[in-house]
């Protein structure tokens, strides 16, 4: 049930929730607005569910947020990836696990405490030395843990495995910017900070961020790559720890210096994905986007092949940037 509809219909709880308990005997429908509705359903026309309405309504007001907010926005995105959706399908299936147990362990303590309370002339069990309950308290988390850890055993070894990729991305993080190597094809590609966030983001520019489009987000170069591809990208670092995240690809990864950490996509849609370093790296830490076009497989081809044509003459004399002058690119742009 989305919670933009739940809140209409609180807002209309009056004669809107009778028609709609109403229609819905009349079709033989089970609501499914939870026990709520079904309760209020089932009380007379004239009768008042005072307190459950101004319950909600005072959380909807305390708390815009839950009502207006989609599912989508509250959890994790699925991705474009295999990945990515094996990852957020593990997710659901512990959130679920641990809402059962939730509902289960807090009904319980609920139940108890109203239905067993002293007012009542409620005697506390004994329950020292029960077996039963020793064994069953040891036995049931232990059959939950290794119902969760197959799954995740599972999909933590999937992603671990770069094997039989067809292509190779080299990433590599400087202050503040990306380099992209495409390994077997022999492609480099600088990318920077868009140059329209690059003014905007200066004090006093005379441009309002809100005006310009992905402020933030956008490179001078986006990488290609191909859809449908296994792509294993190696990141890495020439100065300080960067961190190489696209959220839809499902991961990120620390891009250490002297280390070369492992990752993979197959990226099953053809889109353009953002991303940003993850890793406080500088001052501009915040200024380093990703940008990753995810085409056609004859699209990257020919996207290559320009590349390849672009930088043949100049690959004798491409010199990576000075790290000990690391903000050299981003001066020259103001
Ligand atoms: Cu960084």
């Amino acid at each position: 049930m989305p919670p933009i509809h739940f809140r209409l219909s609180i807002a209309g709880v009056g004669t809107h929730q009778r028609k709609h308990c109403n229609a819905a005997r009349m079709e033989g429908q089970i609501l499914n607005h939870g026990e709520l509705w079904g309760a209020n359903c089932m009380t007379s026309p004239n009768s008042k569910p005072g307190a459950v309405r101004a319950l909600f309504t005072a959380v909807l007001v305390l708390f815009p947020g839950v009502a207006s907010a989609g599912w989508d926005q509250l959890n994790l995105p699925r991705g474009v990836t295999p990945y990515s959706n094996t990852v957020y399908d593990l997710h659901m299936l512990v959130l679920w696990v641990c809402v059962a147990i939730g509902v289960v362990v807090f009904g319980a303590i609920f139940y108890s405490i109203f239905k067993f309370r002293h007012s009542q002339g409620a005697i506390s069990a004994q329950w020292h030395e029960s077996t039963m309950v020793e064994v069953l308290w040891t036995t049931v988390p232990f059959v939950i843990l290794i119902a969760m850890a197959v799954p995740a055993t599972t999909a933590l070894i999937m992603m671990e495995d770069t094997s039989k990729s067809d292509l190779t991305i080299k990433v590599t993080g400087y202050q503040w910017k990306w380099h992209y190597e495409y390994v077997n094809e022999g492609v480099g590609v600088f990318s920077t900070l868009a140059h329209t966030s690059n003014v905007a983001r200066q004090l006093n520019s005379g441009v309002d961020p809100n005006t310009v489009e992905n402020y933030l987000l956008e490179v001078d170069n986006e990488i290609v790559v191909p859809i449908n591809k296994k792509i294993r990208f190696l990141t890495t670092a020439a100065d300080v720890i960067h961190a190489w995240w696209v959220p839809v690809l499902g991961w990120k990864r620390d891009a250490v210096p002297g280390y070369i950490n492992e990752s993979w996509a197959t990226i099953e849609q053809a889109g353009v994905y953002r991303g940003q370093c993850t890793e406080l790296c500088g001052k501009d830490h915040g200024f380093m986007p990703i940008v990753v076009r995810a085409v056609a497989e004859s699209e990257y081809q020919a996207w290559i092949e320009k590349k390849k044509a672009a930088q043949a003459p100049a690959a004798t004399s491409q010199v990576l940037p000075d790290s000990s002058q690391p903000d050299s690119s981003i001066a020259q742009r103001q």
